[in-house]
């Protein structure tokens, strides 16, 4: 797949999820350089930065894309000549894929340790990273039974409730209006993320935080699945991360809408689970409260380096 496909695939949401949007636009990223003609250094370096902006602009909240784009972008500025410049950031877009891959599985790994046998758990959305827990405890045999919500507008549940029960998991398939009345069946909830600050409020599919709202009211722990490349390092310089609002198409018809003159139509696509109400944030790099995020940014994204900080062009106000 090439750089505009790749891109406009991101857009549509044919790619989506934070981690799949982050591993095809490093894949993009691979793809463009190789296919190029530049001979020298500023040429090349001009173009991988024009992918780089087509890639950011898809999608505004996922910081999982700009946190992939940067790790495989940012050394270019320390190249010398063109022919190592491209095979470095081939080999760094390669490395990110492959982490980001062994990540997942590792979650899940770690996850499925705070599962027990007989656990009812509810997830919202489509998380490869929330599934790999629910998907490991399965294959290790625990007897699991799965609320999957609907995910209104997109039905992303759909997908979620597919892949259980492939895997042979005992699912429920809920509106998503139903999480509070069956949260008293529930045991666990377990969420991607799709951005996590620095004072460890998660950035999730809308509904997300009503679902850790109505845990929180049950005594039902809420968990958070997320690559430690979904925490935000623009957010420690008290940047906000913008909230995607998508077409209200997406809701209501044109045609409906044009019969309903003073209606408007609202599609925030994510939306903001203070940390209070989430108990632990599963990573490859193992579990944190989310009290720990400054941590987490510090440690396994290295926000400290000079260059990080001073152009992260990624985040936006709210
Ligand atoms: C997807 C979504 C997912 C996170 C985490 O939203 O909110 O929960 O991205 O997913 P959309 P993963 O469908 O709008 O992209 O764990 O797969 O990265």
């Amino acid at each position: 797949m090439n750089l505009e496909e790749t891109a406009r695939k991101i857009r549509t949401m044919e790619i989506r999820g934070a981690g799949r949007i982050a591993r095809h636009a490093a894949k993009a990223l691979y793809t463009h350089s190789m296919e190029g003609e530049s001979s020298d250094l500023a040429s090349y370096c001009q173009r991988m930065n024009e992918a780089a902006d087509l890639l950011i602009s898809t999608r505004p909240t996922a910081v999982s894309l700009p946190n992939a784009i940067n790790l495989v972008m940012k050394p270019l500025k320390y190249e010398t000549d063109v022919l190592s410049a491209r095979q470095n950031l081939e080999e760094r877009a390669m490395a990110f894929v492959k982490r980001s891959e062994e990540a997942v599985s590792r979650i899940g790994t770690i996850g499925a340790r705070h599962i027990r046998d007989g656990d009812v758990i509810l997830t919202h959305c489509n998380s490869e990273a929330a599934l790999s827990c629910i998907l490991k405890a399965h294959k290790q045999g625990m007897n699991i039974e799965v609320y999957a919500t609907e995910v209104r507008p997109r039905n992303q549940g759909h997908i979620t409730a597919k892949t259980l029960s492939d895997a042979g998991v005992r699912t429920n398939f809920i509106v998503d209006s139903a999480a509070r009345y069956f949260m008293k069946e529930v045991d666990l909830c377990i969420t991607g993320a799709d951005a996590i600050t620095v004072n460890g409020s998660v950035i999730n599919k809308i509904g997300t935080s009503q679902i850790a709202l109505a845990a929180h009211e049950a005594r039902v722990s809420f968990l958070v699945a997320a690559e430690t490349y979904k925490f935000a390092p623009c957010t420690i310089l008290g940047e906000r991360i913008l909230i995607e609002e998508r077409s209200p198409d997406e809701i209501l018809s044109p045609e409906m809408r044009g019969t309903l003159p003073n209606v408007t139509v609202r599609n925030p696509t994510f939306d903001i689970t203070p940390a209070d109400y989430v108990d632990l944030i599963i990573t490859e790099a193992g579990v944190y409260p989310p009290e720990m995020a400054y941590t987490v940014i510090r440690e396994q994204l290295h926000w400290d380096n000079e260059d990080m900080i001073s152009d992260l062009p990624y985040c936006e106000e709210e």
